[in-house]
């Protein structure tokens, strides 16, 4: 334990600190996490190798300990909340690429779900890619969805849902715009790690984003499509 406490982060290599931050993600260790990013970026590292390899890297560690129950919700609470202070140093970086105006985006996690670490990361990536964002936050009923449609009229609308019992509610938002007439005025994306790409065919979604990388190549292609098909017609 001593041992640990003697580490200081500034004399480890590149590959042992990103491991240490491995560790102290796990143990939901925010200041060193953040103290960790910002040694990342004094060696150069880029902000998104940074969030890729140090942080959702570690989280997937703690993913796994979660799902084998040898971490609980406390302690994974712990994490995401280190997790998010690294992400707060990069979010900044990753908006400031000076990109022109791309689109925009309407995002929320879906009803009876409240994981929003991929959709915070999905919006950085957006906006670091020159898209307005919109974040309507987590546990969103149909409703909200629709509010946010009808207010800020984005070219997208995209949904996240990390478990395998609220992911079936992406269909339940896509069949109210059916109903409503207003699914062809949107592309839909959806997200969030239970999810595959026959399931976002399957409930009507234009897209299903792997990750954030994948959500703004998806989202170019779409919006210039759209624009596109907006000058033929
Ligand atoms: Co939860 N949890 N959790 N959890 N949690 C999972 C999802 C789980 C897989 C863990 C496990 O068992 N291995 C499991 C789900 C099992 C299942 O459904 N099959 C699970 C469970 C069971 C639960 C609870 C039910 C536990 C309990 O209470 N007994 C509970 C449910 C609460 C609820 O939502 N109602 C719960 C609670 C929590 C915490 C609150 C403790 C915490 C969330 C904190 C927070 O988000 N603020 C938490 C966490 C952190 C996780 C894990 C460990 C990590 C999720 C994460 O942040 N990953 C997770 C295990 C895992 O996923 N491996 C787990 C990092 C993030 C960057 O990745 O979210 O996948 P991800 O996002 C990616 C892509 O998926 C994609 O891009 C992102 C970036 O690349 N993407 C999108 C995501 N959304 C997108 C939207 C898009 C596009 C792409 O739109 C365009």
């Amino acid at each position: 334990m001593s041992d640990e406490e003697d580490i200081i982060l500034s004399d480890l290599s590149d590959e042992e600190l990103v491991e240490q931050m491995w560790d102290d993600l796990y143990d939901g260790l925010k200041e060193e996490i953040e103290e960790g990013v910002n040694i990342l970026l004094e060696r150069g590292w880029a902000p998104y190798k940074i969030l890729t390899e140090a942080l959702v890297g570690g989280m997937t560690i703690v993913g796994k300990d979660f799902r084998d129950g040898i971490l609980f919700v406390p302690e994974v609470l712990l994490a995401a909340n280190a997790m998010k202070g690294g992400m707060a140093i990069l979010k900044p970086l990753l908006a400031e690429t000076g990109a022109p105006r791309m689109g925009s985006m309407v995002i929320g996690t879906v009803k009876g779900d409240i994981h929003d670490i991929g959709k915070n990361l999905v919006s950085m990536m957006m906006e670091g890619a020159g898209f307005e964002v919109v974040d309507i936050g987590i546990n969103n009923p149909v409703e909200n969805y629709l509010e946010a449609l009808e207010e800020h009229k984005p070219d997208i609308l995209g949904m996240s849902a990390l478990l395998t019992t609220t992911m079936p509610y992406m269909k339940v938002v896509i069949d109210t715009m059916v109903e409503q007439g207003l699914r062809d005025d949107y592309i839909v994306f959806v997200g969030g790690a239970p999810l595959n790409e026959e399931f976002g065919k399957a409930i009507g979604a234009d897209a299903y984003c792997r990750d954030a990388a994948v959500a703004v190549e998806m989202a170019k292609d779409y919006v210039q499509r759209k624009h596109n098909q907006g000058v033929a017609t």
